[in-house]
């Protein structure tokens, strides 16, 4: 009985898994999202940062819409506010407590994916990349100069084991996620983005077009967040670098 219920539990977390890296589960929820726009309602959709599994149950107090809970999507649906910028708060045991942002245009809201990293240690730098539905295809890269290259085209784990890449998505959306368990303030660090799809199109204007967000955490919060710069052309967009423990933008496109 006892190995049947591992089996069930097994072949369930297994379906679940697969469901979320579906580019056609994601598909449904990003429509059923456009749906909501058609009742007056928005939804901010909210992931894992390390699994891009739905962070479901999670408490968001969304200022002038109210607390709503997130549902099995990850999705938190309540009345969409008037246009403008609106700040929330997202509260999950085990996982980040984060304050951030959304922006209601004509509407609706333009960008709504979030995908919260699980609490770590205090020292542990977090970038997690977020995008829309296209490019299929973007990779995020960390440099820590003269010492390692992370991403999964090239090392998935630093030699000295104190980074790594915990999630590469391939299929749109996100999250691509990398950690720094600890930062070397001698260090110069480069963080960038690169549109693996149109790799052979150095013109492109779809990495550009991708709404991308780079979202940096530190001491289990939110410390930075960049946003791509729509109208660029390039298949590579430098996002900011970390010089001597600080957090400096770039945000150059090539
Ligand atoms: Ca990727």
């Amino acid at each position: 009985m006892k190995k049947l219920l591992y089996l069930l539990f097994a072949v369930c977390c297994a379906a679940a898994v697969q469901a979320q890296s579906d580019p056609l589960y994601r598909g449904k929820v990003a429509a059923k999202i456009t749906e909501l726009t058609f009742e007056g309602k928005s939804a901010l959709w909210f992931s894992s940062a390390d699994t891009g599994l739905p962070l479901e149950g999670a408490r968001v107090s969304v200022e002038n819409a109210g607390v709503v809970i997130t549902d099995a999507d990850g999705l938190a649906v309540f009345p969409t506010p008037a246009d403008g910028v609106h700040n929330f708060l997202v509260e999950k045991s085990g996982f980040m407590r984060v304050e951030d942002s959304f922006t209601v245009t004509f509407g609706s809201i333009m960008f709504n994916k979030y995908s919260i990293p699980p609490a770590a240690p205090l020292e542990y730098v977090k970038v997690v990349l977020d995008w829309s539905k296209e490019p299929a295809d973007l990779d995020l890269h960390v440099v820590k100069e003269n010492r390692y290259h992370i991403s999964f085209h090239d090392m998935k784990k630093a030699a000295d084991g104190t980074a790594w890449l915990d999630r590469d998505d391939q299929t749109g959306y996100g999250p691509e996620t990398v950690t720094i368990t600890q930062t070397d303030n001698n260090a110069v660090y480069q963080i960038y983005i690169h549109d693996y799809s149109n790799r052979n199109q150095k013109n492109s204007p779809r990495l550009s077009r991708s709404q991308a967000v780079v979202r940096i955490y530190n001491n289990n919060t939110l410390a930075e967040r960049y946003t791509i710069t729509p109208g660029k052309t390039g298949t590579t967009w430098r996002v900011c670098g970390i010089v001597n423990g600080k957090i400096e933008a770039a945000d150059t496109y090539e």
